[in-house]
């Protein structure tokens, strides 16, 4: 148990979900790795969310609301982050989740359903119905035919490269969530917040909650077309360089 007290409470508590999450069979332990990464960015950015993650964040849920076949892509380290948030997300917005995962085995993709639908996310989509999408070197290529295949708009918290690429390649938006910048998904990606997910679907439902209250459709519009992910990427290491040169004496 660790005490809230401590400084590095939240990042220790993250560990702490991902290790049940091995434990119950929803994380790849490739997935604990894929963590220890995203660490040591966030700690690099200072380990809070920046200006330009909380812009990405708005124009990320301006595309997911004004889509006409949005999905939210969870792989094993989403599903045991945010469940609670990734129902959220779902039922705000009526957006289906699909699993999708890397390291696939249908054991997985059924654990995890089972976690999210206990979380509250009522529409999961498992591939049964599955396609595969030409030019992605990975098992993410196995997509289900009514989500990620025939969707205009996929939201895809931690993703690996090559799929990302091949998504946008193939006339969809895709919005990640990463924390290194320099990630091919961060690259690839049409809208891509460089935050922690733990951050990350807190603000996006905030957002979300928002933009609900009032009639937004001109600043949607707007959101959208004046966002640069180039520009929102260069300001996300120029954070991250900021930072660095703070503590160098
Ligand atoms: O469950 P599966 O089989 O689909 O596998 C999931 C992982 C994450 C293991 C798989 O997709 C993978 O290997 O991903 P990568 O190639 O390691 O990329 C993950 C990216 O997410 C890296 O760029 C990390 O910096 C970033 N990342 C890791 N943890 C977080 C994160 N970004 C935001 N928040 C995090 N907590």
């Amino acid at each position: 148990m660790v005490s809230t007290n401590h400084p590095r409470y939240e990042s220790l508590n993250r560990r702490d979900l991902l290790v049940e999450g091995y434990k119950s069979g929803i994380v790849s332990i490739h997935g604990l790795i894929a963590q220890g990464r995203g660490e040591a960015f966030d700690y690099l950015l200072g380990e809070k969310t920046s200006d330009t993650a909380r812009h990405a964040t708005k124009v990320a849920c301006a595309y997911l609301l004004t889509a006409k076949h949005p999905v939210i892509s969870v792989n094993g380290n989403t599903a045991a982050l945010v469940p609670k948030e990734i129902a959220e997300l779902s039922y705000l917005t009526q957006i289906p989740v699909e699993i999708n995962l890397f390291h696939r085995s249908e054991d997985r993709i059924a654990r995890i359903a089972e976690h999210l639908h206990a979380y509250g996310t009522e529409n999961i989509l498992t591939g049964v119905d599955a396609v595969t999408l030409p030019k992605v070197a990975s098992q993410r290529a196995a997509v289900d035919r009514r989500g990620i295949f025939q969707a205009d708009t996929v939201f895809v918290p931690l993703e690996d490269g090559d799929r990302a690429g091949a998504l946008v390649r193939s006339g969809k938006t895709v919005i990640s969530v990463d924390l290194n910048p320099l990630s091919r998904t961060a690259q690839a990606s049409t809208v891509t917040i460089v935050d922690e997910v733990t951050r990350a679907m807190k603000n996006i439902n905030t957002s979300l909650r928002r933009f609900a209250e009032k009639d937004c459709f001109d600043e949607l519009e707007d959101l959208k077309s004046s966002f640069d992910n180039r520009k929102n990427l260069d300001a996300s290491c120029r954070t991250l360089l900021r930072h660095l040169q703070s503590v160098v004496s």
